[in-house]
């Protein structure tokens, strides 16, 4: 797992959920860590515009220079609406109400990740993708030689050994099998595509590793600790969580794929095959196959308390 920690740069995919927000902010706390070199956002779990106003504000609040654009990526099976309004919410909370973004066109965020490829020496770029692997995919079945440039991918995406996250009560029953995960469902073919045309490292944080960090009561006490005590970043984060964190099944399913770039020992890991089931009643899903993609998974948390305290740490900034 050298790569995880020789990488000088990381470009960053997201739909813009309230946590993928804030895992871009931790990963550009990581002092020693790579410096972002891009991130775009996928029209997924989000609502593409008010997604690239949010993360704008954020990076105006926060005084950051990061260079964020859209992507052009079309899915299979859409994200529910009532999930892919967060975006607009959390570009109301106090401290981002009243920055005025100018109506503009938005970078093109995949033009971004198809630079930053091409820059990158031979296993030098690093992608963080918190979202559906689309953008990715779509440039790699354009210009396949662009992957000997990928040192190592860490992706969001699938449930292994616990249950998928499609619910019930937002699908159709019909289409809303118990084993998919949602960056997998919203393009399962990409996903199948990654897996069989690519042989770059790729570190797999499934819910299986998530699954257990909730917004806890104590995250947000220690949150609003360091923001009384002066810490934007800290702020931004409270506020942030604070609206979700009524949503039972909330994780910190992004926060949790940045961490293994802190610190990959917080999790339990190991190197497994995997399949994509793409089609059929059961699409979107994530399974171990012995023949299949060679992957490293995160399968749990050691130790949760030290997880969530290295999580503060980091949001203890500016
Ligand atoms: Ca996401």
């Amino acid at each position: 797992m050298d790569w995880l920690h020789k990488a000088r740069s990381v470009f960053v995919l997201s739909d813009a959920a309230i946590d993928e927000y804030l895992a871009t902010l931790f990963v550009s706390t990581l002092g020693h860590g790579p410096r972002i070199a891009g991130e775009l956002i996928v029209n997924a779990d989000c609502i593409a515009d008010p997604a690239m106003v949010t993360g704008l504000k954020i990076r105006r609040a926060l005084g950051l220079d990061i260079p964020l654009g859209l992507s052009a990526a079309r899915g299979w099976n859409p994200f529910p609406w009532q999930y892919r309004e967060d975006c607009i919410r959390l570009g109301q909370i106090d401290m981002l109400r009243e920055i005025e973004i100018p109506s503009q066109s938005w970078a093109d965020g995949d033009a971004m990740l198809r630079d930053y490829l091409q820059a990158c020496a031979p296993g030098e770029a690093l992608i963080l993708c918190m979202c559906p692997p689309t953008p990715l995919t779509d440039i790699l079945r354009a210009q396949p030689a662009l992957a000997t440039r990928i040192g190592g991918m860490i992706w969001m995406g699938g449930a292994l050994n616990v249950p998928g996250n499609l619910d019930p009560a937002t699908l159709p029953a019909a289409v809303c099998n118990p084993s998919a995960e949602w960056n997998v469902f919203w393009d399962p073919s990409s996903a199948d595509w990654l897996f069989r045309h690519t042989d770059f490292p790729l570190l797999l944080a499934p819910l299986d590793a998530s699954d257990p960090v909730k917004i806890s009561a104590e995250l947000l006490r220690t949150l609003r600790e360091q923001a009384a005590n002066g810490s934007k970043l800290s702020e931004l984060a409270a506020e942030a969580y604070s609206l979700v964190a009524d949503e039972k099944f909330y994780r910190l399913w992004d926060v949790v794929s940045a961490l293994p770039l802190l610190d990959l020992d917080l999790f339990h890991h190991h190197d497994t095959g995997l399949e994509v089931i793409s089609h059929g009643p059961a699409q979107g899903t994530v399974r171990e196959h012995p023949g299949g993609r060679r992957a490293t998974v995160l399968s749990g948390v050691r130790d949760l308390p030290q997880l969530y305290a290295r999580v503060c740490r980091q949001f203890n900034h500016g």
